[in-house]
């Protein structure tokens, strides 16, 4: 299903007086302290995020899985839900698909599909953590380390087919995972894993294409509890610097231990040109299974406060690859999407506004208070008007769950697709 331009004008018309009031109360104050507001409502409508294709239908956990109805249930429509919620948050404009679970069948009918909903092909990600039907080796023990050079080679394989499907779709770069590690001691050997993949990884780069970026993803565990192969920056880090100039480092903020300080991390690669992709989501205890922003964003502004500091000042670092990656099995899938969005425009909009200038001279100044007052004051800020703004200047939704729930858009798509579709996915 498509959005009619109309029904959302029509929606967005009975939020509007409030709107037009709480953003010019806004603007006045942000403009008294030298902000330019329009500069800012700009780079918000700028920023885009990736939508992953497997997080468009309900997730799971080991205990089971709780379906959604209405899933989009091939990649057509997987690509019609992104074009729905870039409809509504104008923040959407790219999807990034999972081989082998979104292999196109048709890539002229798919292109145009994405073409016609604003939608680009973001980077693709190879799947080496899952065994496929009638695959000639096993990933059990690992995929690009595993000592079974029949497995690293179908693996090395494997990410050599996803460059070649990224390619006829318009992608430009390669995201790897790896599940591989071993869940008890003296299951493997730790230099021999690291060693294999270094050279996997080398073979993988030499099929990508000039102008192709590869993301070494690293996580400390899960689905192996004793160790992982890249199980942290470090790793990813010294991996890509093997590979050579277009391998960069990943960074999921669920994929980390809890309370690692993933400002710091982020500031480190960009210092060294190596953040190429990033992940948003929210944990508690670990990985990446709630909503953006729900759980600590205070700590998301700090890491945005990095990213933007490294976006204004690090010419070195290329302009990172931003992904939403959470998968849970309750809310509706387009719902949570929609407020992972807004958290992270929320974010960046408040690491926008922290005075830049104010903020390095009371460093120099070792004026410690007046640091923590420079952040917290563009933290405190409610800067979702400027955020409504954005959405609507590109043809949105003033408030995009608001207009979701208004026009019954999960109703309408258990009309299309019935109760029981379901989407492939994690
Ligand atoms: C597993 O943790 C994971 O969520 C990784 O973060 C990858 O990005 C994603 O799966 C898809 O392979
Ligand atoms: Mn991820």
């Amino acid at each position: 299903m498509r959005l009619d331009k109309t029904q959302l004008h029509d929606v967005n018309k009975k939020q509007l007086d409030q709107h037009t009031a709480d953003f010019d109360f806004l603007a006045q104050n942000l403009t008294k302290k030298g902000v330019n507001v329009h500069q800012l409502v700009q780079k918000l409508a700028d920023f885009q995020v990736a939508i992953p294709s497997w997080a468009l239908g309900a997730g799971g956990t080991r205990f089971g899985r709780f379906g959604f109805q209405g899933e989009p249930s091939n990649l057509e429509q997987k690509i019609d839900d992104v074009g729905l919620i870039h409809s509504l948050t104008q923040t959407a404009g790219a999807i990034s698909l999972h081989i082998p679970w979104d292999v196109p069948s048709d890539y002229k009918a798919i292109k145009e599909v994405a073409a016609s909903h604003h939608i680009l092909f973001d980077a693709v990600n190879s799947n080496t953590f899952q065994d496929q039907k009638n695959a000639a080796a096993s990933y059990k023990y690992g995929s690009l380390s595993n000592t079974n050079k029949a497995s690293r080679d179908q693996a090395i394989a494997h990410n050599l087919d996803v460059i070649n499907i990224g390619n006829k779709l318009g992608s430009k770069s390669l995201t790897v995972w790896l599940a591989d590690g071993s869940n008890f001691p003296g299951q493997s050997n730790f230099q021999t894993v690291l060693n294999h993949t270094q050279d996997s990884l080398k073979e993988i780069y030499k099929g990508l294409p000039d102008d192709w970026k590869l993301f070494i993803e690293y996580k400390p565990y899960e689905p192996n509890f004793y160790s992982t192969v890249i199980q942290d920056w470090g790793t990813s880090f010294m991996l890509a610097n093997e590979c050579g100039d277009k391998a960069f480092t990943l960074v999921d903020l669920g994929h980390h231990l809890p309370n690692t300080n993933i400002e710091q991390i982020v500031s480190t690669l960009m210092l060294k040109g190596k953040l190429g992709g990033f992940h948003f989501n929210d944990s508690k205890y670990g990985d990446d299974d709630v909503t953006v922003g729900s759980i600590k964003p205070y700590a998301l502004f700090l890491i945005f406060n990095a990213l933007v500091y490294g976006m204004e000042n690090n010419p070195q670092n290329p302009y990172p690859a931003w992904m939403i990656d959470a998968s849970h099995n309750i809310k509706d899938p387009l719902e949570d999407i929609i407020q992972s969005l807004e958290a992270i425009q929320e974010a960046y909009a408040k690491a926008l506004l922290i005075d830049q200038k104010a903020l390095n001279d009371a460093q120099n100044n070792h004026d410690v208070v007046k640091c923590q007052e420079i952040l917290q004051d563009a933290y405190r800020t409610d800067i979702r008007p400027l955020l409504a703004k954005a959405r609507v200047q590109n043809g949105g939704a003033l408030n995009p769950i608001e207009a979701y729930r208004a026009l019954e858009i999960r109703k309408k798509l258990i009309g299309e697709r019935g109760v029981n579709s379901v989407a492939s996915g994690l």
